[in-house]
């Protein structure tokens, strides 16, 4: 049976969980028979992406890239979950403009700066507030949040099972159509 391809995006600040939720998406998906890649950021850095660091043109150009990796990939008839602060409208945009109608699924993990800062996983915020780390999403860089994305995920309170689950009606939704 054939898979409706799709690129699932996910857009929210450093530390909401983009990365947790859609680990734990794929890995339904993926026992459920679906053929998925996924392709975040923090990894994508430090390969395809190593030579671009964190002002504004340097994430325009990131995120064109990861929505043409990820544009590649749908065209392969894969499930694409895709995590990047991508916190620009515009350049979301122009993902968006890379697929087919009905292809690409926004998803903004919505963690409120607060709770971000508080988990601080990888000490970062702490960095950016010390002046040790410019240009950092949320500090002193902007994210520019979704006004009408497909899924709107109120994260703070919630596990990420939940919104996990979420994500993965959604998807399920999109196969039947
Ligand atoms: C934002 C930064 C920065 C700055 C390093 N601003 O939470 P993480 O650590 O693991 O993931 C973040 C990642 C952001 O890369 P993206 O490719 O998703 O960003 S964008 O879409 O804006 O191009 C964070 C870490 O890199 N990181 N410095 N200054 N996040």
């Amino acid at each position: 049976k054939g898979q409706q391809p799709l690129c699932l995006w996910f857009t929210g600040l450093s530390g909401a969980g983009k990365s947790t939720i859609a680990n734990l998406v794929e890995r339904r998906l993926a026992a459920q028979g679906f053929h998925t890649y996924l392709l975040d950021g923090d990894n994508l850095r430090h390969g395809l992406n190593v030579d671009l660091g964190f002002t504004a043109e340097a994430r325009v150009e990131n995120v064109r890239r990861v929505a043409e990796v990820a544009a590649l990939m749908v065209d392969a008839g894969l499930i694409v979950l895709v995590c990047v602060i991508s916190p620009f409208r515009s350049e979301r945009e122009f993902a968006r403009s890379r697929f087919a109608e009905g292809e690409f699924v926004e998803i903004f993990v919505d963690t409120p700066l607060a709770e971000c800062e508080r988990r601080d996983p990888k000490g970062l915020y702490r960095k950016a507030r010390a002046g040790e780390i410019r240009n950092f999403t949320g500090i002193d860089s902007p994210y520019e949040p979704p006004l009408q994305p497909e899924l709107h995920l109120h994260a703070e309170g919630r596990r990420a099972e939940q919104l996990a689950e979420e994500v993965l009606a959604k998807v399920a939704a999109l196969q039947t159509r």
